[in-house]
């Protein structure tokens, strides 16, 4: 017996064939779909640097902006970039020049224009490597060092559907709190705390002694949950526990690029830490929305 009743899962019969009701009332139910392609013909901006990224500042966006930010920080000339909003609460990313540079209508894709032939990269895994391989920097040429690099890399691409799209969903964002879900997706997301802090407790940074674009990947969704409140879980998840986590987090955040890359195409939290388009160098200082305002 327990005292807490289970939820009723009696309720609902699946019918032989899924069909989409478009009013499910889930946060996300405006832009969710049971189709791809896209959804209307809007041509994407060009800026007048090398690579051109289009994203939001959700973790997933975050990652590249980090990376972008740290391969100018090494005086990489060749990765400034101009970051232009992708607004996915409105459906931009089903527009047809965005479907283009990536058929999956998912944020954060790369359109590198460097060469003769404009490249276009999506998934965030895919584009880290890129611009690592592009540039020579945070992916280990060693064959243990790489392997451990990637390994990690790889652990977050294919753990964090758990933490987002499951644990996140599920516990802030769903129009019922389904016990069943939450539970299982909160132990999913506790365990992968847990992988991490045990690494983190014999390792520096995540792939070993030198800064790697695991951390870039892993640091925005599992540093969101340990130092930013992510879903507002911090206490549910008892996040403090994980004191690895937690050391590494605050390393990380000691990091003048790492401050930027969370600035660039966030539309939410202090004005002062929001510039929702990142053109120049110069635009942290001139454009976020604190600026902006002074200056209007
Ligand atoms: N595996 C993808 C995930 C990207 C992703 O899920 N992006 C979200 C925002 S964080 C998105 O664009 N969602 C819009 C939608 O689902 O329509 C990657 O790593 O690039």
């Amino acid at each position: 017996m327990t005292d807490t009743p289970v939820t009723d899962t009696s309720a609902w019969e699946p019918p032989k064939i899924w069909t989409w009701n478009k009013e499910n009332g889930g946060r996300f139910a405006n832009i969710n779909r049971p189709i791809a392609g896209p959804t209307h013909e809007k041509d994407l901006p060009v800026g007048h640097h090398p690579l051109q990224l289009y994203s939001l500042g959700t973790p997933n966006g975050v990652k590249v902006t980090i990376m972008l930010e740290e391969l100018l920080a090494r005086g990489h000339k060749g990765a400034e970039y101009d970051a232009w909003l992708i607004r996915i609460g409105d459906g931009d990313q089903f527009g047809s020049g965005f479907v283009a540079v990536n058929p999956n209508s998912k944020i954060p894709a790369l359109l590198d224009r460097s060469g003769p032939t404009p490249i276009r990269v999506f998934e965030t895994g895919a584009i880290l490597m890129y611009l690592a391989e592009k540039f020579g920097e945070f992916l280990p040429t060693e064959v243990s060092a790489r392997a451990e690099c990637l390994s990690w890399l790889f652990w977050q691409m294919g753990s964090t559907p758990y933490v987002g799209g499951g644990f996140g969903h599920f516990y802030a964002y769903a129009p019922t709190k389904i016990e069943y879900a939450i539970d299982r997706f909160a132990m999913e997301t506790k365990r992968l705390l847990d992988v991490l802090d045990r690494r983190l407790a014999e390792s520096e940074y995540v792939a070993g002694s030198a800064y790697t674009i695991a951390d870039m990947a892993i640091f925005p969704w599992y540093g969101g949950l340990a130092k930013f409140g992510q879903y507002g879980a911090a206490e549910f998840l008892a996040v403090h526990e994980y004191k690895n986590v937690q050391r590494w987090a605050d390393m990380l955040l000691e990091r003048p690029a790492v401050r930027r890359g969370r600035m660039v195409n966030r539309l939410s939290g202090e004005p002062s830490s929001q510039l929702h388009e990142r053109h120049d160098a110069s635009d942290f200082d001139t454009k976020t929305q604190d600026k902006l305002a002074a200056a209007n």
